[in-house]
């Protein structure tokens, strides 16, 4: 029987217990191109042994938030899977759950369905949020990179007497026109929003620096039932978070405020949203720097995953007993490392490297094996390749692109199971 707990639960617990949080994990992820061909950008696996849906979920559980539903909808067969592997501890009796909610033909509303986009996928699961009857919602994205206590943004919106809530992070101006850019009063509630601007305007005594949405959301739950409904009646609606719902609510002057995600220190903390090929080899080496931005080794905030039960890395010599190593990099369990040297590099799980082969500043995913004297730097090898010896990655860019995929912006080479010639990768057990 679950023990009762003698601490009486404070406020901010209660209310995060109330809470539900909607994590969308629908999306194409189509910048990550070979990468997001079979499976949907959160179950793309990073830092050797999580995949990306495995931070937001943690921060979920981390903050107390125990009621979490996941609307999936393209290639969610991994995604699914491990969400039922890894994501099935909460325990139902207490009212806690990981649900996974796919757009299905026969959606909620009796409509026939596919999520046309982000409020659209929320319109049609609006019985999940009337039947928990929560206080509050977050409306959260499935493929962040960050670690946060989404208790201090409830705080923060219970304290402004805010409608919505949104999370917002400076960044440089130039790359704010991939995201909804604000402007704030000095209360911290949302003047002016424009999703996506050609010309994103910069921040007041700081033109070249702009505020922008992360994407993540808290509504009290009337007032998104509300608003998603209004948006489904609108026939000029694309019936996108950013595009309509957020500037339809400031235009009719709801209370929406802006929730600085800043570390002690005030500056702007530890986000990235890897929706691009560049973006998911900077986030994975961030990893590998003496002192990585994001800590993934703090026990009061744990990343929780699905692990499967394999043997610690191994790491031997080569014949001359010369190499042998990994530097700067993080090794996932069940790898071996047979006389290969590894440099700034992420290894995850079952990955086998041969003698003399040398791996630089690359990304293997889990399962791949690299034959011996291979030469490789700058790449992304994906689940279940098997390079064979002598093969070089990173070197000749011509080379590189007559056999596999160069991406034009950052030169990262991406090899998949299909450019090695098999038709069916090998995958997970
Ligand atoms: P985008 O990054 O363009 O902008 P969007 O494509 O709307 O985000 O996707 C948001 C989240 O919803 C992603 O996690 C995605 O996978 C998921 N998603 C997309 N379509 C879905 C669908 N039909 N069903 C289920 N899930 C779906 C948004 C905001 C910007 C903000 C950035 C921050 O619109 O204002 O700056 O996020 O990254
Ligand atoms: P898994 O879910 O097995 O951990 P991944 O997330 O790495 O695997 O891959 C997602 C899914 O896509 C897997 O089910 C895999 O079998 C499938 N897949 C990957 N590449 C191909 C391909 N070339 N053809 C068909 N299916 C593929």
């Amino acid at each position: 029987m679950q023990e009762k707990s003698t601490v009486p639960a404070s406020s901010a617990e209660r209310q995060m217990r109330h809470t539900l949080a909607l994590v969308l994990a629908g999306g194409r992820g189509s910048r990550l191109k070979e990468l997001t061909r079979w499976r949907a950008k959160p179950a793309l696996p990073f830092g050797g042994k999580y995949r990306i849906i495995d931070f937001v979920l943690s921060n979920c559980v981390n903050s107390g938030i125990r009621r979490i539903g996941v609307l999936t909808q393209y290639a969610p067969h991994s995604l699914i899977r491990h969400l039922q592997y890894g994501w099935n501890f909460l325990r139902h009796e207490i009212g806690e759950f990981v649900a996974v909610l796919p757009a299905s033909q026969d959606g909620a509303q009796g409509e026939q369905g596919w999520y046309c986009g982000t409020a659209d996928a929320i319109y049609q699961n609006i019985d999940m949020i009337a039947r928990y009857c929560p206080g509050h919602v977050f409306v959260l994205a499935g493929d962040h990179v960050y670690t946060m206590d989404y208790g201090r943004m409830l705080m923060a919106h219970l304290a402004s007497g805010a409608e919505l809530t949104v999370g917002c992070i400076e960044v440089p101006r130039e790359s704010a026109r991939a995201f909804g850019v604000m402007s704030v009063d000095a209360q911290g509630r949302v003047e002016h929003f424009l999703e996506k601007p050609a010309d994103p305007p910069g921040l007041p005594g700081r033109p070249q620096r702009s505020l922008v949405s992360m994407g993540i959301y808290v509504f009290d739950a009337q007032v998104l039932l509300d608003e998603v409904s209004r948006d489904h009646d609108d026939p000029h609606s694309s019936h996108d978070f950013g595009a309509d719902v957020l500037p339809g609510m400031i235009a009719r002057g709801a209370r929406v405020f802006a929730y600085p995600f800043v570390n002690q220190a005030g500056r702007p903390d530890y986000w990235r949203d890897v929706g691009t090929i560049a973006a998911y080899w900077e986030a994975n080496m961030d990893l590998c720097a003496i002192e990585p931005a994001l800590n993934l080794y703090d026990a009061d905030w744990p990343i929780w995953t699905y692990q499967p039960q394999r043997p610690p890395a191994k790491f031997a010599f080569d014949e001359d007993r010369r190499r042998g190593m990994a530097l700067d990099a993080l090794v996932a369990d069940g790898v071996v490392l047979s006389g290969a040297s590894v440099r700034r590099c992420i290894v995850s799980t079952d990955c086998f490297l041969h003698s003399y082969a040398r791996v630089e500043d690359s990304i293997l995913l889990p399962q791949v094996e690299i034959g011996r004297h291979c030469r490789i730097r700058r790449a992304i090898i994906d689940r279940g390749c098997v390079l064979p010896p002598g093969t070089e990655i990173g070197y000749d860019v011509e080379h590189d692109r007559e056999r596999f995929c160069v991406d034009p912006d950052s030169g990262i080479v991406v090899v998949t199971p299909v450019m090695l010639g098999r038709t069916f990768p090998l995958v997970a057990k």
